[in-house]
């Protein structure tokens, strides 16, 4: 690859130095795409296919050019010029191609399968407009379409092409790919995003509202288009079977390509399903293997011998169950298929917990998984556990074979040298560079423990990613943040489980004990970010409050220089690799049982950050690995908790009473709040906590507020505290993607043997 300058002489017939850029922008994406189109795909007999209705990859242009190994060369090379990456990158748009968590994970996979130069793809679909951007107005969130895809971008137009047959037409596809180059290999691999020529901007009316019913124009206009009413939820069905009908055709062609004669289609394919989205991808291989000649039998002994399944979530509202006539009314070929798979599970099994199709006439998602999979997996080892234990109990003791753990894990190409490159360089020059392949190698850090000197520095690199991170709010939102402060953060989707709710009433507490004359040691900064499903009631409420608090807390003089509130708005991976460079707590306080793994946990830990958090998810697993004095742990644990519900013991009226609750959950409805906020929506959240409080926010209250005053209290003993850092950051190896995915190879897909 000739280097930039001559690259930029002899596309644009311009000087690097006087490209605006906008200018550097796109020469140096039509430069990376270059480098990366040299590089062969990987090949080998059998192939990953990864089925996601979601891939958060984030802006690609750094992260690619680490991957391909010329970061450093161009960014040399523009400041020779007086330019910077940094502000070239902010021309690009971010892709909204996900929601949270599973889609970032989703991104992230793909980044380790390329760097283990695994054999394996990304599917998905191509939507134009993604998640939608948060505005944050009047201290509420409202929606409008982000927009990310420009003339020029990372897609590529194949020339694939495939026909998907609806009930009432057949919509033909275009397929794009996205190369996803591994960190420093020879090959790369791709993401497969379909989409439709027809899809029509022109239908959106006000926000991100549009015609549903216009299927041809809008199929991947939005991901998860409010599904709070039926036309919503038969859009989703429509999409998922686009998405799955392509992904099967794609998976045939390419094994025919091989050499496959279908029915040894399973040595050349293996698919895994991301949560349910992608499950109507069993019925949809039946059906095309049957119609190129294959019975039945061995159609679906194929399809068991090919399909595993990713569990993310135990939530029961999250667990797809499509009723059978939506399907009838979308995907009518389907269903002869589904009632057959349902009817030979009936005929062993009895009992109602494992049918796929249940006596409300809901196709269970998950269950048709299990039942015609060969692998069930969770996310975290206490995921895993309540799976077998609880939620998939009946299934377990059925296929206990089929079940298998694979903690969750983050690429840290992207969130350590791309978000925090000060200390990325820092450990190249403690460690060497061996951790950039063998993340384990982190641990070499311990030596160092006790060093003044590394202590220091790490102090200096927060402090800076701290100044960073204010900048940046600074020109974003015009947020004035002091540096000096303690960075509290809570970045992740609004969800009740999540307890952002629980993290108000804290700053409730330390206003109101601030207004009785306790000044903490030292200023605190809490953060949230996130955004809230528009239909999703109390999480906007939720989103309110914290904007609500923000703004009392901002215009009281006595507490403004000693507690701050800042909601992030549009909450996204770019926001994120600022905030988690710069955080000191990270937040991690959801009520234990029900956060699968969590993702930000192991990026905050990473880039030193301690964590505040229940035991839940992946969070036992640092706990685990870092010993109880360098975590936080607060909180009932998941075993009190599944028995509370199982029970219905839980009465949140019995906490509110409590002397030291009820002055701050009365606050919320107080003058000083409604006098900047909403009375509907303040009062439905004081209601919410007061009579039901399902996710029992008050019953971890007080231990929350405890624990949290010890956390700040430690942070004055600054070299207690980077010693805590300092393990945190030696021990988040096991957390890099490389191994999960590792892992899955050699446990569940074995594409190399
Ligand atoms: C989806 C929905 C949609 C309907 C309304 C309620 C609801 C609640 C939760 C979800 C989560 C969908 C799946 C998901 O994103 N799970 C996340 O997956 C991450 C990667 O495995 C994991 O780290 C998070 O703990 C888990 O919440």
């Amino acid at each position: 690859m000739s280097n930039l300058q001559t690259y930029i002489k002899n596309h644009y017939q311009k000087d690097l130095a006087d490209c605006s850029n906008e200018e550097l922008y796109l020469a140096l994406l039509n430069y990376t795409k270059a480098a990366s189109a040299q590089k062969p795909v990987n090949t080998g007999k059998k192939k990953l296919y990864y089925i996601s209705a979601e891939f958060l990859i984030g802006k690609l242009l750094s992260n690619n050019l680490i991957n391909l190994g010329l970061y450093d060369q161009v960014k040399q090379e523009l400041a020779d010029a007086g330019k910077d990456l940094i502000a070239v990158e902010e021309v690009e748009l971010e892709p909204s191609l996900g929601n949270g968590g599973l889609g970032r994970l989703a991104a992230c996979f793909l980044d380790s399968i390329a760097t283990l130069e695994l054999n394996g793809d990304g599917v998905g679909l191509n939507y134009h407009f993604g998640l939608f951007q948060q505005v944050l107005k009047n201290n509420e969130q409202t929606a409008v379409p982000n927009f990310w895809l420009t003339e020029q971008s990372w897609l590529v137009r194949s020339s694939r092409s495939y026909q998907v047959p609806f009930a009432h037409f057949t919509l033909t596809s275009t397929l794009y790919d996205i190369d996803v180059p591994g960190y420093k290999t020879a090959t790369k691999n791709r993401l497969r995003l379909f989409d439709l020529d027809s899809v029509d901007a022109a239908i959106i009316a006000d926000g991100i509202d549009f015609d549903k019913t216009d299927i041809a124009r809008n199929l991947t206009l939005f991901l998860y288009p409010d599904d709070s009413d039926r036309q919503g939820e038969l859009l989703r069905i429509f999409q998922q079977y686009f998405m799955v009908s392509n992904g099967a055709q794609l998976i045939i062609d390419e094994a025919i390509e091989k050499g496959s004669n279908l029915h040894d289609l399973a040595d050349y394919a293996v698919i895994q399903i991301n949560d349910t989205h992608p499950s109507l991808v069993i019925p949809e291989m039946i059906r095309l293997l049957t119609e190129r000649g294959l019975d039945l039998d061995e159609a679906i002994s194929i399809v068991r011998k090919m399909t595993a399944y990713t569990n993310h979530t135990i939530l029961a509202e999250a667990l797809e169950k499509w009723p059978l006539d939506f399907l009838q009314e979308v995907v009518p070929h389907l269903v002869p298929i589904i009632e057959e798979l349902d009817r030979r599970i009936k005929e062993s099994y009895s009992d109602p917990a494992v049918q796929i199709i249940d006596e409300y006439k809901r196709v269970h998602m998950a269950h048709m998984d299990i039942h015609y999979g060969y692998s069930v997996n969770g996310v975290a080892a206490l995921h895993t556990e309540i799976l077998k234990n609880s939620e998939l109990k009946a299934f377990y003791d059925i296929y206990p074979e089929k079940f298998n753990n694979k903690t969750n894990g983050i690429t840290f190409r992207r969130w350590l040298m791309h978000a925090n490159p000060r200390l990325s360089h820092y450990l190249d020059e403690l460690l060497g560079r061996d951790w950039h392949h063998d993340a384990a190698k982190l641990e070499g850090l311990l030596d160092f423990s006790g060093a003044a000197d590394v202590k220091e520095k790490l102090e200096q690199i927060k402090a800076h990613n701290k100044r960073k991170l204010a900048r940046h709010l600074k020109e974003v939102q015009g947020a004035e943040i002091n540096p000096d402060s303690i960075f509290d953060i809570q970045i992740k989707r609004l969800h009740e489980y999540k307890r952002q709710q629980m993290n108000a009433l804290y700053v409730i507490s330390k206003y109101l004990d601030i207004k009785a004359g306790n000044i903490p040691a030292r200023p605190i900064t809490v953060f949230f970010g996130g955004k809230a499903a528009p239909a999703y009631t109390i999480a906007q409420d939720i989103i309110h409050l914290i904007l609500c608090l923000s703004e009392v807390i901002a215009k009281d003089p006595e507490v403004a220089p000693h507690l701050q509130v800042v909601m992030v708005e549009n909450y996204n991976v770019t926001a994120s690799s600022f905030l988690i460079a710069a955080g000191d707590i990270s937040e991690q306080i959801s009520l234990a049982s029900k956060e699968a793994s969590g993702t930000g946990n192991m990026k905050f830990m990473l880039n030193g950050a301690l964590t505040l958090g229940t035991m839940d998810g992946a969070n036992v697993e640092i706990a685990e690995l870092v010993g109880e004095d360098n975590i936080y742990i607060f909180g009932k644990d998941s075993e009190t908790v599944i028995d509370l519900y199982a029970k219905e013991a839980y009465k949140s009226s019995e906490y509110y009473a409590r002397e030291a609750i009820k002055p701050l959950v009365d606050f919320i409805i107080s003058d000083t709040v409604l006098a900047v906020g909403k009375a509907e929506r303040l009062e439905r959240l004081y209601n919410e906590l007061i009579r039901k409080d399902w996710f029992m926010t008050l019953l971890d209250l007080e231990d929350y507020i405890a624990v949290k005053e010890r956390m700040l209290a430690d942070y004055e003993d600054r070299e207690g505290w980077l010693e805590k850092v300092l393990v945190n950051i030696a021990k988040a190896g096991f957390f890099s993607s490389d191994r999960t995915i590792a892992q899955y190879e050699e446990e569940v897909w074995h594409l190399n043997n």
